[in-house]
C-alpha cells in the first residue's frame, strides 16, 4: 500500500479522499490555491502545497505545479477526484512519466473513452447497448449526413465527439435544418474543444439519466455496484440522486450491470468508473462513460456498505479486487441532495462567509461536506457545499429522513438551495418516483410563470 497520497483537489472531495486515507493508514498531502488556503481540510492534511493563484488555470489545473509538489513531497500516488484533471489524459499521462501512480484508469483509456465516438464503438463492441446512430464521426459532406439522418430517422441529436456533459449538442427535427446544425455545432465544438469532430444518433424525447457504478482492479477483475437515477437535475447539473433507481424493468437492468462489469474485464480498465445510459419504455442506451470518482457516490456506498474511494486508491496500488459479485449485497434505499451555495430559485451562485452552520445527523444521515461555521465560500470555483445523504430501508424512509435532515440544516451568511430540496422532496411527481431528466426544468419553468 502507499505511504503517501497527493489529492490533487479541493473542497469537499478533497475531504472525502483525505478521510479514505486516514482508514487506509496513509499520510496526504494536499494541493491548494491562494483562495483555500484557510480551508479545514487543508490543515486537516498531514502536508500542504500552495500551488498558485486563485483561478483554477494558475492552480488546479497546473500540471507542472502539481507533480512538483507530489516531487518535493515524496508522494508515490495522485488522487485527482472530480472535476479539474480528473479525465485529462494528458495529466494521467504526465503522473505517470513523473513516476507516480495516477489514481484512476491507464491514460490510454482515459483517452479511448474520452471520445465519445471511440468509447460507444468501444462500448457497442463490448456488448452494451448504444443509443442508435452512425458509428462512426459525421462526414462534412452534407449529402451524406443526410442519408444517415434519414436512415437514423427524425428527430436527431448532434454532438461533439470531444463534448459530454452536455456541451456542445444540437437537436435536429428536420432535413431543411440539419445541415446548418451540423456546420454550428463543428464550429462550436473546435472552438470549445480544438476538435471540429461530431457524431449524430437518434434523439430521445424523454428519457431518464440511469448510471451504472463499476469497479475494476489491474487483473481483470471488475464489478458492479448497481445503479443511480440522476435524472432530477438542471443544465447538466444534477440537483438530486438515489440508489437504486425505481420503476426499472428489471431484466433488462441486471442484464446491462452484467455488460458494463463485462465491457471492463475486456477493456482492460481499472479503477472505479460511471456507465451512463439513457432509459426510456423499458430499454437502456448507453451515452458516456466518466472514468472518475463522481460526487454522487455515497448513495452507491450507503445501499452496498462499500468504500469505493479506497477501493479506488487498493486497486491503484496492485491489489486485487477484495469481492466477487455475488459478495455486493445491495439493501435499502439512499437519496443525495447536493447542497450549493446559489439562490435557491435564481441559481446565481452565493458566494461568501458563512456566519452560522449546524449541520444535520441522526439515524441514516450522512454529511459530506467540508464547510464549517466561519468559512468563506470562495468565488472562483463550483457552489457545492457538500452533500446530504439519506439511508433508509425503503424509498419512503429515505425521504423521510431527509426531510428531516433538511429542516435541521442552518447554514446563514451564504444562499442554499436547501429550500428548493424541501420543496422537491414533497412534489407528487417526485414522490412517485421516475421522472425524467427535464421534469425539473419544466418544473422550475411553471413556478415562474406562476410568480
Ligand atoms: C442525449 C439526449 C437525448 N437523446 N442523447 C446531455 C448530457 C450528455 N451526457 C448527453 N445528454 C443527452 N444526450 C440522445 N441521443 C438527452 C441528453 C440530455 C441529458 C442527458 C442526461 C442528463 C441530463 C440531460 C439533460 C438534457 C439532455
Amino acid at each position: 500500500m502507499f505511504e503517501k497520497i497527493l489529492i490533487a483537489n479541493r473542497g469537499e472531495v478533497a475531504l472525502r479522499i483525505q478521510r479514505a486515507c486516514r482508514e487506509l493508514g496513509i499520510k496526504t498531502v494536499v494541493v491548494h490555491s491562494e483562495a483555500d488556503r484557510e480551508a479545514k481540510y487543508v490543515k486537516l492534511a498531514d502536508e500542504s502545497v500552495c500551488i498558485g493563484p486563485p483561478p483554477a488555470a494558475a492552480s488546479y489545473l497546473n500540471i507542472p505545479a502539481i507533480i512538483s509538489a507530489a516531487e518535493v513531497t515524496d508522494a508515490e500516488a495522485i488522487h485527482p477526484g472530480w472535476g479539474f484533471l480528473a479525465e485529462n489524459a494528458d495529466f494521467a499521462e504526465r503522473v505517470e512519466q513523473s513516476g507516480f501512480v495516477f489514481i484512476g484508469p491507464r491514460a490510454e483509456t482515459i483517452r479511448l473513452l474520452g471520445d465519445k465516438v471511440s468509447a460507444k464503438n468501444a462500448m457497442k463492441k463490448a456488448g452494451v447497448p448504444v443509443v442508435p446512430g452512425a458509428d462512426g464521426p459525421l462526414p462534412e459532406e452534407g449529402s451524406e449526413a443526410v442519408k444517415i439522418a434519414r436512415s437514423i430517422g427524425y428527430p436527431v441529436i448532434i454532438k461533439a465527439a470531444a463534448g459530454g456533459g452536455g456541451r456542445g449538442m444540437r437537436v435536429v427535427h428536420t432535413e431543411a435544418a440539419l445541415f446548418t446544425a451540423a456546420q454550428v455545432t463543428r464550429a462550436e465544438a473546435q472552438a470549445a474543444f480544438g476538435n471540429p469532430a461530431v457524431y449524430m444518433e437518434k434523439f430521445l424525447e424523454n428519457p431518464r439519466h440511469i448510471e451504472f457504478q463499476v469497479l475494476a482492479d489491474k487483473h481483470r477483475n471488475a464489478i458492479h455496484l448497481g445503479e443511480r437515477d440522476c435524472s432530477m437535475q438542471r443544465r447538466h447539473q444534477k440537483v438530486i440522486e438515489e440508489a437504486p433507481a425505481v420503476h426499472l424493468n428489471a431484466r433488462a437492468r441486471f442484464r446491462i450491470a452484467e455488460r458494463c462489469a463485462e465491457a471492463c474485464r475486456k477493456l482492460g480498465y481499472h479503477g472505479a468508473g460511471t456507465f451512463e445510459f439513457l432509459y426510456q419504455d423499458g430499454e437502456f442506451y448507453f451515452i458516456e462513460i466518466n472514468t472518475r470518482l463522481q460526487v454522487e457516490h455515497p448513495v452507491t456506498e450507503l445501499i452496498t456498505g462499500l468504500d469505493i474511494v479506497q477501493l479506488q486508491i487498493r486497486i491503484a496500488a496492485g491489489e486485487k479486487l477484495p469481492l466477487k459479485q455475488r459478495d455486493v449485497v445491495f439493501r435499502g434505499h439512499a437519496i443525495e441532495c447536493r447542497v450549493n451555495a446559489e439562490d435557491p430559485y435564481k441559481f446565481t451562485p452565493s458566494p461568501g462567509r458563512i456566519t452560522s452552520l449546524h449541520m444535520p445527523g441522526g439515524p441514516g444521515i450522512r454529511v459530506d461536506s467540508h464547510a464549517y461555521n466561519g468559512y468563506f465560500v470562495p468565488p472562483h470555483y463550483d457552489s457545492l457545499l457538500g452533500k446530504i445523504i439519506a439511508y433508509g430501508d425503503t424509498r419512503e424512509q429515505a425521504i423521510a429522513r431527509l426531510n428531516i435532515a433538511l429542516s435541521e440544516t442552518v447554514i446563514e451568511g451564504v444562499k442554499t438551495n436547501v429550500p428548493l430540496h424541501q420543496e422537491l422532496l414533497h412534489d407528487a411527481a417526485f414522490l412517485r418516483g421516475g421522472t425524467s431528466i427535464h421534469y425539473l426544468e419544466q418544473k422550475l419553468a411553471k413556478l415562474a410563470r406562476e410568480e
